[in-house]
């Protein structure tokens, strides 16, 4: 063996890819057993990029930057807070030039494999594809981020390509805002492509909805409804179903179950107004029928664009996300607020004793607050 203390790395990560900027976690081979006379070196410190460097960086493309930069937007820390905000400023010009395309759909729908094929399809092309995902659960269980990169070895070594893992940050607020400014970046960057992927449970969806142009729905036939966890809400938010795994044996189930969603999104109103939620039946594993899905994604960019309903739909997330960070920087300020929190106690025991109506109470911990 040329090296005996090291393990090799972890066999889901592509050969020669070990060091690629593009995965947001390093992967070293671990260090079994050190051979006693080995001398203790300190880890090399990575040089601090300036606000120029980053800028300079993000802006050439270069993707060793692009990861620091998205790791500088993750954090939590305020100073890094503070330089990440004036670096999207100083961005901000340059975003907006691509289609942004939410992929959702239960788990093992094929949202990674098709979002793979796919992106190798349109970086053969000559498109830059950045592949985002939003799922708040995989900081917990890590799951999905191995899983992807499992998924994605070619994509991965598209040299058109960026994947980016979740952000780890807990509550799907921080996750989402995260996201939000990572596809900014990738924009700067000059991706013209960004694919978000997420997991159809719960909040999600609504959170991904609000930061792209495009979302589609991945189906799988023969699950029912309530199987997939589908519920109406997530149908009409979409702009294209597709009943994924259309291939083999199970095309004419595939078939049907698009014939019968068709069916309901009759009666439905259209995500985004002037456009027909249609569906249709695709294979992850079949390139020609994802090559026909691209072709709904852009006929769908060309009318929004022509009519205006892409940038109105951008104006108003804009809007929109500013507000609900105004919520959640008020809610955070509310409950750490002193008087609140002194008066808090007290006020719910007489709410819960049925001594002080809700309201009322309501009406003296803000007049805490606004004079707290
Ligand atoms: N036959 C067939 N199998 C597929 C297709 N797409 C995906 N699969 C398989 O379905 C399984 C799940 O695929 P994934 O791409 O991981 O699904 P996912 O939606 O990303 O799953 P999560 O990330 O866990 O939510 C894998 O075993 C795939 O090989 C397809 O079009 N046809
Ligand atoms: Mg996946």
């Amino acid at each position: 063996m040329d090296q005996p203390h090291h393990s090799s790395a972890p066999d889901w990560v592509p050969e020669g890819m070990e060091d690629d900027p593009r995965f947001a976690c390093r992967l070293m081979p671990g260090v079994i057993t050190p051979p006693p006379d080995m001398p203790l070196r300190k880890p090399a410190k990575r040089r601090k990029l300036t606000l120029d460097d980053y800028e300079r960086g993000v802006l050439a493309g270069d993707t060793a930057i692009l990861s620091r930069a998205i790791t500088l937007v993750e954090s939590n820390h305020p100073a890094h807070e503070a330089l990440a905000q004036e670096l999207l400023t100083r961005l901000l010009p340059q975003t907006g030039r691509s289609i942004r395309v939410g992929i959702t759909g239960v788990p093992g729908a094929g949202k990674s494999t098709l979002i793979e094929s796919l992106g190798c399809q349109l970086c053969a092309q000559g498109h830059h594809v950045a592949v985002l995902a939003v799922d708040p659960s995989s900081s917990v269980t890590g799951g999905s981020i191995l899983g992807d990169k499992t998924r994605m070895q070619h994509l991965v070594r598209e040299p058109g390509a960026y994947i980016r893992p979740s952000p780890s940050g807990g509550s799907l607020g921080g996750v989402g805002r995260k996201s939000r400014e990572t596809m900014l970046l990738c924009e700067a960057a000059g991706y013209d492509i960004i694919l978000v992927e997420t997991v159809g449970v719960g909040q999600n969806e609504v959170t991904v909805r609000s930061m792209v142009d495009f979302f589609l729905l991945i189906m799988i036939a023969g699950a029912g409804d309530e199987l997939q966890g589908m519920k109406k809400g997530v149908i009409e938010i979409a702009d294209l179903l597709a009943v994924n795994k259309a291939d083999g044996d199970n095309i004419p189930r595939a078939k049907l179950a698009c014939t019968e969603y068709s069916r309901v999104l009759n009666f439905l109103q259209p995500a985004t107004p002037g456009w027909k939620t249609r569906c249709i039946t695709c294979s992850a594993l079949i390139p020609e029928t994802l090559a026909g899905l691209w072709q709904v994604v852009e006929k769908f960019a060309v009318a929004t664009r022509e009519s205006g309903a892409l940038e109105k739909r951008r104006k108003h997330q804009s809007i929109e996300w500013m507000h609900a960070m105004i919520e959640e920087e008020l809610r955070h300020r509310f409950f750490r607020n002193e008087r609140v929190r002194s008066l808090l106690p007290e006020i719910e025991k007489k709410v819960a004793g049925q001594t002080l109506p809700a309201a009322t109470a309501v009406r003296r911990i803000m007049a805490g607050f606004a004079g707290g």
